[in-house]
């Protein structure tokens, strides 16, 4: 599969960027091996998983890329949060694909301990941040098919 020629913005959490920043180099790795140009790559960073849908929107109303991956990780602690924070983050960039017709790749991790996190992040699971990035590149090159061929 090739990326040569398609655009992608990739949306970056800064919270437990220990574990992001990996899956930021994996999702790099994958789009340099597929023969995207780094002028046609854009990164954004965010605070947390929990703002990136309002930013994914952002960017895919831009109609600049022609996929968005969006990289986070969401760790549980003793308390509530983690549901309020994943399920946003799902929910909301579930619905930015929906209705912008740009493809989101999930690329948020959410895990139980910080063990599975580094296992997902480079280490024994892979990196989930390189296949978000492929799977960004396969549905960039699908839906520019599908449209080319739709007139
Ligand atoms: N954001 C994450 O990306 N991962 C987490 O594990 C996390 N936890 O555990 O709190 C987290 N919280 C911050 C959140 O995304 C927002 O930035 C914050 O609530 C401010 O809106």
């Amino acid at each position: 599969m090739l990326s040569k020629g398609l655009r992608f913005a990739i949306v970056v959490a800064r919270f437990n960027s220990f574990i992001t920043e990996r899956l930021l180099a994996g999702a790099l790795d994958a789009l340099g091996r597929t023969g995207c140009a780094e002028s046609d790559i854009e990164i954004v960073k965010v605070p947390g998983s929990w703002e990136m849908p309002v930013v994914a929107r952002e960017l895919a109303g831009r109609k600049r890329h022609d996929a968005i991956i969006c990289l986070g990780a969401v760790i549980r602690g003793d308390t509530p949060h983690f549901d309020y924070v994943a399920g946003e983050a799902a929910k909301g960039l579930a619905q930015v694909a929906a209705e912008t017709g740009v493809p989101v790749a999930f690329g948020v991790l959410t895990c139980n301990t910080l063990e599975q996190a580094i296992d997902r992040a480079g280490a024994k699971g892979g990196n989930k941040g390189f296949d978000a990035a492929m799977t960004a590149v396969e549905m960039a090159d699908l839906l520019r098919r599908l449209r080319d061929n739709s007139g």
